[in-house]
């Protein structure tokens, strides 16, 4: 069983990520990680916090001569940024006045106001260094590896944005092997040269007008062979456990597979994908799909077609011309706290999806094909696809 944990604050001493359950025999580079926490800080639209960070991975345990053990791997991500918050964040000594950087007036549609509630703080501060998006660097760390174990198997996963406030990319017809290549010529990670442009002075106007925008990313898997996941438990559902771990990616508000919400829209007969006999492809199996509607899931498993998915993000909550708010002290009518912030994150949320399936798919194919080592899970996968390919 494939399990990870993160840690860590915005400001504080960095983002942590805690793998159990990883098998033996990956041979890694540092570049393997750090190319993908590169990637992540990127984009157009980032304010100033990836100026001061150069984010890099400090392996603490669980890898060796660059190869994984098999036993717990714990990563680090240091935050530079640290520096200029030791005394706002020391673990023991309080600080006070200006520099404890306190926040009591929380910003709408940030955990700020819930998280002090239901935990008690009287400092916004307390809730928002751990719900920040920072803490997506850690994901980010993880979903590297299962990348690496996910490529033995030549599964790949690439993830472009395809909206960023009004501005839609048309991007259907480009094949998924092209959309690592064409996103990453642009600096909002989107495939559609026509539509970039707009999505650039989208986000240039947001900024203007001190505002924030949201966007939706479209991520495709491919290379998976039909199986992983299953239908008989709710909580072991891979279209479900898909959802979860994209739902729980900061300010993200809605997850669909395939053409999604879309199938409201049609009858069963133009939905459903037509099943047809057609031998030749050994991952994908002898049944085909004529179409992926249902992108890539039948039952909660994968098809052997592309896995498709597109994420929505909210638009970012802090705000340079602030909303209305409450000061929890005085319970005065006030504007919320202004935090330096992006005016658009979407384009790093395509990063983070894809680490985000990296690490669900990675658990799901060690659960078909085992976890002990690469080595003996390739033996299974062998032996798998050499059974469906003779049904
Ligand atoms: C982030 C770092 C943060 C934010 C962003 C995510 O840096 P700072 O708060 O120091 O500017 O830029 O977090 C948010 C937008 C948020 O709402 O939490 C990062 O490294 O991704």
């Amino acid at each position: 069983m494939l399990r990870y944990l993160s840690a860590g604050e915005s400001h504080g001493r960095g983002c942590f990520c805690f793998i159990d359950g990883f098998p033996a025999g990956l041979k890694l580079e540092p570049e393997d990680i750090n190319f993908w926490l590169a990637e992540r800080q990127k984009g157009y639209g980032r304010g100033g916090r990836q100026r001061i960070e150069k984010d890099e991975v400090d392996v603490l345990s669980g890898i060796r001569a660059g190869v994984t053990q098999g036993s717990p791997i714990l990563l680090a991500v240091w935050n530079r940024d640290f520096e200029n918050w030791r005394e706002a964040m020391d673990p023991w000594k309080p600080s006070s006045g200006e520099r404890a950087r306190k926040i009591v007036q929380p910003r709408p549609s940030h955990a700020d106001l819930v998280g002090a509630l239901k935990y008690g703080h009287d400092d916004c501060r307390n809730v928002l260094e751990r719900a920040s998006a920072r803490e997506t660097a850690a994901r980010v760390a993880a979903g590297a590896l299962c990348r690496k174990l996910l490529a033995e198997f030549n599964v790949d996963v690439a993830a472009h944005v395809v909206q960023i406030g009004d501005a839609i990319a048309d991007t259907d017809t480009i094949p998924s092997n092209q959309l690592r290549s064409l996103s990453m010529e642009s600096t909002v990670r989107c495939c559609d040269k026509e539509a970039e442009p707009r999505m650039i002075a989208a986000i240039k106007a947001a900024k203007q007008a001190k505002d924030t925008l949201g966007g939706i990313v479209e991520a495709r898997m491919w290379g998976l062979p039909p199986g992983l996941g299953t239908y008989v438990q709710w909580d072991m559902k891979l279209d479900a456990r898909a959802t979860q771990a994209l739902a729980s990616i900061q300010a993200v508000k809605g997850v669909e597979i395939g053409l999604g919400f879309r199938a409201a829209d049609r009858p069963g007969s133009a939905y459903h994908d037509e099943i047809v006999y057609e031998p030749g492809d050994r991952v994908k199996g002898p049944y085909r799909r004529l179409s992926n509607n249902l992108g890539g899931m039948e039952g909660s498993m994968t098809t052997g077609e592309d896995f498709v998915v597109r994420v929505v993000k909210k638009p970012i909550a802090t705000l340079m011309r602030p909303l209305r708010s409450v000061n929890m002290e005085t319970h005065e009518a006030t504007k919320a706290e202004v935090e330096r912030s992006d005016a658009c994150a979407v384009p790093a949320l395509a990063i983070i999806v894809e680490a985000a399936l990296a690490i669900v798919f990675a658990e799901a194919f060690i659960e078909k094909f085992g976890g002990d080592s690469v080595a003996e899970m390739k033996r299974n996968y062998d032996a798998y696809l050499d059974a469906i390919n003779q049904r």
